[in-house]
């Protein structure tokens, strides 16, 4: 049966919510749409999605540019597939913040299973959001999560330090790194350590990968303990090789949160960086708008150019007498 479009008009975010609970792609893809152009109708649907959380595992793959994500990201595809599970994939664009475009336009788009109705892929634009995800990433998950997908997979912006704003949303992480690239090595002392549950060296196919991998393996014994020891999975991505091992190693990471009860804390911390995105939205925008209407804004600007006052003393008065 083809299904029919949402219509325009009111009561949209009520025709979505219940397009998307009962797994209508059109209404999905809507629903993305009115979020990330921060419709006022995204506000009513979001509230009502939160509540119908299904709670889909999500995996967040992250790792210098060029390192092999989207092809590894098409490989877990393809393996959770074949373990039939549905599969969400949230692709995170860099925007460049002069053209608003996507700065890799030309970039290649691996996306096969584009004909499998149990996967949907869905790029992002970051819009000048600090950090490698876009600031709807949290929104987003939360609506494929409600549409019902097992698995959702995010491929972020491989960025440096941004890449630790994955940890947020993701119960696990994988590093992607691949052989020779000594930037690498800086990324991994610049904290990208610290965030990967599972690593994963592509392009083992490529001279140095065994280096590579004791390279990786000695800055692991140096990080903290903890009950979980990173697995190192050496893949080629473009072959599938390891692409197996690599779901394996996610599901055993998977299985340890729930056996340790961390997953409880991962949920609290992913629910705790929603709530912050919000607050900080929310707040800047009283603040802004009252210190408009009562003339303070243009005040504290005046102060700003004539060198009377500082950004950190202006934005605390303003903090002062519009939010309490
Ligand atoms: N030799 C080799 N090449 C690979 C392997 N995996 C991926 N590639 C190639 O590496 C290039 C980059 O792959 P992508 O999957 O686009 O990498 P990415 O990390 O998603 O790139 P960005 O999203 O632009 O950061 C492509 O030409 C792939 O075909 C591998 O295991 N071995
Ligand atoms: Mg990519």
């Amino acid at each position: 049966m083809r299904e029919t479009s949402p219509t325009r008009g009111a009561g949209i975010s009520d025709q979505l919510l219940e397009g998307i609970l009962r797994g209508s792609r059109p209404h999905l893809a809507r629903a993305i749409s009115l979020v990330e152009d921060g419709a006022g109708e995204a506000v009513r649907l979001l509230s009502h999605v939160y509540k119908r959380r299904r709670m889909a595992s999500v995996v967040g793959v992250t790792g210098s540019p060029g390192v092999g994500k989207s092809t590894i990201v098409n490989g877990l595809v393809g393996e959770f597939r074949s373990l039939g599970r549905s599969v969400g994939v949230i692709a995170v664009d860099p925007t460049s913040p002069f053209s608003g475009g996507a700065i890799l336009g030309d970039r290649v788009r691996l996306r096969t299973h584009t004909t499998d109705d149990m996967v949907y892929w869905r790029s992002l634009a970051t819009r000048g959001h600090l950090g490698g995800l876009s600031r709807h990433t949290g929104d987003v998950i939360a609506l494929m999560d409600a549409y019902g997908f097992d698995e959702i997979v995010v491929e972020t912006v491989g960025a440096g330090q941004s890449e630790v704003d994955i940890m947020k949303y993701a119960e696990t992480v994988v590093v992607v790194l691949a052989p020779n690239l000594g930037d690498d090595v800086q990324a991994i002392k610049a904290g990208i350590l610290e965030i990967g549950d599972v690593f994963c060296l592509n392009k083992a196919d490529l001279p140095g990968a065994e280096r590579t991998r004791r390279d990786i393996e000695m800055m692991l014994n140096l990080r903290e303990e903890s009950g979980w020891r990173p697995p190192i999975v050496m893949t080629q991505a473009h072959t599938g090789e390891g692409l197996s091992e690599l779901v394996n190693a996610v599901n055993s990471h998977r299985e340890y949160l729930v056996s340790s009860g961390l997953l409880e804390q991962k949920a609290r911390q992913s629910h705790l960086a929603i709530l912050n995105e919000y607050l900080s939205l929310l707040t800047v925008e009283k603040v802004l708008e009252s210190a408009q209407v009562d003339g303070s804004l243009e005040r504290a600007l005046k102060d700003l150019s004539s060198g009377n006052s500082d950004p950190l003393t202006c934005a605390s008065e303003l903090v002062k007498r519009h939010l309490t």
